[in-house]
């Protein structure tokens, strides 16, 4: 009869593993695993300025920002006047030279330039400025993803930004690691203005929806879909977000957005809860959060059980719906503990109420990366947590008498790092392959004009 107080089978035939045999196989293959990081605002090289990295940007970063004005008596006003270079320099005497960074987004500036060996301790940026100037973009980005151990990176693409489209129309191939994901923002929260710019490119729209607009709207996104190859369309969605509602952003959704990922079978990723501006003056850094109603996305999913959809909501008090409704729709996909969610303390308790709800059917993180070397600390944190949750799920099943074996925790990582999404959008094996393969870039359907 089998002794359940003695876990200890390490070395055993059977390759099942003891407790602290467990820990040191989770945390190797939890560290070791390539991700595909499904939501960053990055671009590659080909983008040029539309790509940040180094120490001026990684101190300027919007998290940070909203820290600095806590400490600092420069107003905002004043702030926008300077030089990005004094921004960061106030930001980094301010939060870590007058004060321990002990905030996450300080810890990860920390956590960057200790990656690759740079003073955490130092005064001042002139180290950390020479350092990342010398670097060369194109070994820059392997080496980023090579620390993060980052298979790919899904972007941010705005089919409306027309600085981005431009560059989409005149490159020929873009790097093949960076996959794109277009967002409806623009179309789907600010369609007054948006529908002036889509007239500006000849096409028949206006803002009141009427005649050939739907049609027009359609045209244009077929054709961004058939350039771009966007794995999913998405959205970011404010607290008060509702569907059904008699409003122009859900007849958009309705007209628009839903049929398109219907027939060119992309899913439609909802981010929701975010309050922008509320505090104008802070610019990027003035968004806040508000609590949604996870009701208006269980209605889409059981409205179209045919369409995918991925989600996750920037409130805390959201998080337990959510795993309630994906509970309830295998149509929907929860992901990520988005922004002021990316915490060690709240990334713990969403990504085990996630296991302990959902099994291995989520994805557990992505970065929201706004710069490079934001892959670096964001992956290396959240893979530590992620390690710990997982690691504990298991102790838990051997105390009932369920012991894991090395392959079944490979199986499971893999599936949290990429195969729950690579699924999700019918990112084929041989694509993967492809990019793990690493041919140069990866070519853009030609002759498509805007
Ligand atoms: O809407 C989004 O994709 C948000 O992630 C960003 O707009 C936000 O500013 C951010 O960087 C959060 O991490
Ligand atoms: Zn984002």
């Amino acid at each position: 009869m089998k002794d359940n107080g003695d876990i200890r089978t390490n070395g055993s035939p059977s390759g099942i593993l003891d407790k602290a045999e467990l820990r040191r196989q989770v945390d190797d293959i939890v560290l070791a695993t390539q991700v595909i990081d499904i939501h960053t605002h990055l671009f590659p090289a080909e983008f040029g300025r539309l790509s940040f990295y180094g120490i001026d940007n990684l101190l300027t970063y919007h998290y940070l920002v909203a820290e600095l004005f806590r400490s600092t008596d420069v107003s905002p006003e004043i702030f926008w006047t300077m030089r990005k270079s004094e921004q960061a320099d106030l930001v980094w005497t301010t939060l870590f030279v007058e004060s321990s960074p002990i905030s996450e987004a300080a810890r990860g500036v920390i956590t960057v330039l200790n990656a690759f060996g740079l003073d955490t301790n130092t005064t001042d940026l002139i180290e950390a400025r020479a350092f990342f100037q010398s670097r060369n973009i194109d070994d820059h980005i392997d080496r980023v993803l090579e620390l993060a151990r980052v298979d790919s990176v899904v972007m941010t693409n705005d089919p409306f930004d027309l600085d981005e489209m431009q560059v989409w129309n005149s490159v020929e191939a873009i790097d093949s690691r960076f996959l794109a994901a277009l967002r409806m923002d623009p179309l789907l929260n600010h369609w007054p203005r948006t529908s002036e710019r889509l007239a500006s490119l000849g096409y028949l729209v206006d803002s009141h929806m009427s005649g050939e607009t739907v049609l027009e709207i359609r045209r244009y996104l077929d054709k961004c879909v058939a350039r771009m190859r966007p794995l999913y369309m998405a959205v970011s969605l404010p607290d008060d977000f509702q569907y059904p509602a008699g409003d122009v952003r859900n007849r958009i959704i309705n007209e628009i957005v839903l049929p398109a990922a219907r027939d060119h079978r992309l899913p439609f990723a909802l981010m929701v809860g975010v309050r922008r501006g509320v505090n104008p003056a802070l610019r990027a850094a003035g968004d806040g959060v508000g609590r949604a109603d996870v009701s208006a996305v269980e209605r889409l999913c059981v409205e179209n059980p045919d369409i995918r959809f991925l989600a996750t909501f920037l409130s805390r008090e959201n998080q337990h719906e959510l795993c309630v409704a994906a509970r309830k729709f295998n149509n929907l996909m929860p992901f990520g503990c988005w922004w002021f969610l990316n915490n060690p303390s709240i990334v713990a308790e969403i990504t085990t109420e996630r296991f302990e709800l959902l099994g291995t059917t989520f994805i557990p993180q992505h970065s929201d990366a706004r710069m490079l070397e934001h892959l670096i600390y964001k992956w290396q944190h959240s893979r530590h947590i992620i390690a710990d949750c997982i690691y504990s799920s298991y102790e838990r099943l051997l105390s009932v008498g369920r012991a894991v074996e090395r392959e079944e925790i490979i199986r499971d990582v893999e599936k949290l790092f990429i195969g729950n999404f690579s699924e999700w959008v019918s990112l084929t094996p041989e694509r993967i392959q492809r990019h793990r393969d690493r041919p140069e870039t990866d070519v853009v359907q030609p002759g498509i004009e805007f």
